[in-house]
């Protein structure tokens, strides 16, 4: 196994992202096959459970209620819509559902009460659940934990000084306090952010050295290329070209080894070569379905079709690691029960949410 390192530096990682190419791939496919199954990769789907209307001034957000976008907002959804919604990811080969809400924070009431019943609903279908709800404090954290949640998705989207040119309304603290709640729950840590913003290399150096030097680093890391959506004001953005994608994948994929890195956002404008050579370098997670929150996705079947030709197999729910911090907190939830702390690592792959499992017994 490779060493993670925490302590990873801005120079360092841009010397990582401007390699030559053919080496930046050997590098980061050596360093893949250590950690992960190179012909696995996870499909998740997404599902905005609350759509539109958002108080915040996210530069690149098609749902910021201040922006004059295409987007028709939605009330929050129903439990039952959801569980069909994800009854259907299912039978097209998701392992996990993400649901996202345009909600700058969270707020206890009646709406996050619908919230944990909806975690609870997908957890018992036997898949991973997700959530993006905005900004969320310790206890909401821990209410969702008991839930069943299986991980929070949370981004920096940039480096902290990018940050500032694209969002005002919260601050890139703001992000880290809420990934740190996270923490403190057995719920597993997805964060990542967005290229193609008009950032500078450095800027994208600089979010890798803010995710690499979280410890433990997050077990999900998305990389998003801008979806340049009319009416926001990154609408003129020129898309990114592949190789920046390519290279944004792998330097990830080194700095970040054990993670999951998601190919998330922008794929629709990608060949399927493009896409095959960002699994090679490490990316072993997209979203599936014709549609992201409330942007176009490539179509499920032409994924599908896409992984039998690269002899790609979608990743099984609850096999993954958990970081050595998540299973203290897990562990320390069964003391709290009266049971025998039941997780080590490196060996042991998580089960389905056994926490959520002991609790409910411990209820009857
Ligand atoms: N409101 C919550 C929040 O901001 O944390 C959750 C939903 S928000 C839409 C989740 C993430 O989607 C953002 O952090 C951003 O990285 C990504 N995203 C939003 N709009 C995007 C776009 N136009 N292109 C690429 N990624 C985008
Ligand atoms: C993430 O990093 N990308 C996803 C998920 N996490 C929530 C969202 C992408 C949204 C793209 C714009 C849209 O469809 O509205
Ligand atoms: Fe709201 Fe999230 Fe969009 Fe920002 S990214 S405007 S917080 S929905």
């Amino acid at each position: 196994m490779s060493e993670i390192r925490h302590n990873w530096t801005k120079e360092e990682i841009l010397t990582i992202y401007n390699k030559p190419l053919m080496e930046l791939l050997y590098e980061a496919a050596s360093i893949h096959r250590l950690h992960h199954d190179p012909n696995t990769v996870q499909v998740s789907t997404l599902l905005s459970i609350k759509t539109g209307g958002c108080p915040e001034d996210c530069g690149y957000c098609p749902q910021a209620a201040r922006y004059h976008t295409n987007v028709e907002g939605n009330d929050l959804m129903s439990v039952q819509q959801v569980k069909a919604q994800a009854l259907r990811a299912k039978s097209s080969g998701s392992s996990r559902v993400c649901m996202g809400a345009a909600w700058r924070n969270v707020k206890d009431g009646e709406e996050f009460d619908q919230v944990l019943e909806m975690v609870r609903t997908i957890n018992k279908l036997d898949m991973e659940v997700c959530c993006t709800l905005g900004m969320i404090t310790e206890n909401q954290a821990k209410r969702l934990a008991e839930a069943g949640l299986y991980a929070y998705n949370h981004n920096l989207d940039s480096s902290e000084d990018y940050y500032k040119e694209v969002i005002s309304t919260r601050g890139f603290e703001d992000r880290l306090q809420t990934i740190d709640n996270v923490r403190k729950t057995n719920v597993t840590v997805c964060s990542g952010g967005i290229i193609g913003m008009g950032e500078a290399i450095e800027d994208r150096a600089g979010m890798l050295v803010a995710l690499s030097t979280l410890n433990p680093q997050p077990e999900s890391v998305p990389i998003n290329a801008l979806v340049a959506v009319e009416g926001t004001p990154l609408e003129d953005q020129k898309p990114i070209s592949i190789w920046e994608m390519v290279r944004m994948v792998a330097t990830t994929r080194i700095v970040i080894p054990e993670t999951q890195v998601r190919l998330s956002a922008g794929r629709t404008e990608m060949s399927r070569e493009g896409q095959a050579l960002c699994f090679f370098a490490g990316a072993n997670s997209i979203f599936a379905g014709d549609k992201l929150l409330t942007t176009p996705n490539p179509d499920v079947n032409e994924d599908m079709e896409m992984f039998k030709l690269l002899g790609l197999n979608p990743q099984k729910p609850f096999i993954k690691k958990m970081q050595p911090q998540t299973v203290e907190a897990a562990n320390s939830q069964y003391q709290a029960l009266g049971e025998k702390p039941k997780w080590s690592r490196p060996e042991h792959k998580i089960e389905r949410n056994e926490v959520a499992k002991v609790k409910a017994k411990a209820v009857k």
